[in-house]
């Protein structure tokens, strides 16, 4: 971790959403994201890339706001474009606001209610995830789907809420185009 009472300078790359320098990359592969697609990968997809996470870590305080970038690669599984895991905050009321870089993607929101919400993401665009809504990027295009997010300190990760059953609505590839499909497997707590 830098040392986050200095002030600090990163450069991105915009079109690949590389930070340098970077404190830490995580990478998903299909086989991270086990039972989260409604279908099971092809076995000649192999354990493919699903997307990568460059991160500026800094204290995990309400004080300060943790920064990364996204990068979704192209792809589906069965009819469900290549998404991010997904999750909620583990402080329920931290917020985050995403800035679209790169390509088309759409933003599926949900709070543990059942109320969900689908935003665009192109380059340009600012969504903001209010406290209590789980998100999960999708990358409905044919290129990376690249993206700045922005989040309070403290907020953690909580994977485990939609592990199972997913968010209300599924991102797939139909004949007209994508579409908002009701996620069978969901069911409102
Ligand atoms: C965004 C932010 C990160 C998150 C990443 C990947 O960059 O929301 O906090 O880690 O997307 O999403 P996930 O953690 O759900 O795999
Ligand atoms: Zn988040």
């Amino acid at each position: 971790m830098r040392d986050a009472v200095a002030p600090f300078n990163v450069l991105m790359e915009l079109d690949k959403g590389v930070l340098e320098p970077t404190d830490h990359t995580k990478r998903r592969h299909l086989s991270d994201m086990h039972g989260m697609y409604l279908e099971e990968p092809d076995e000649a997809a192999g354990d493919a890339l699903v997307y990568t996470v460059h991160e500026i870590v800094v204290p995990e305080s309400p004080d300060h706001i943790q920064c990364s970038t996204t990068i979704l690669q192209p792809g589906r599984v069965g009819r469900e474009f290549f998404m991010t895991k997904g999750h909620f905050h583990e402080v329920r009321g931290r917020s985050e606001v995403y800035l679209g870089l790169r390509g088309e993607g759409r933003l599926v929101m949900a709070t543990e209610g059942g109320d969900h919400a689908v935003e665009h993401i192109v380059p340009g665009s600012v969504s903001y995830v209010p406290g209590g809504w789980a998100h999960r990027s999708v990358n409905i295009g044919s290129e990376l789907l690249v993206f700045f997010a922005a989040y309070v300190g403290d907020a953690g990760h909580d994977y485990a809420t939609i592990e199972d059953e997913g968010l209300p609505v599924l991102l797939t590839d139909a004949p007209d185009g994508p579409r908002v499909e009701r996620n069978p497997r969901y069911t409102q707590r």
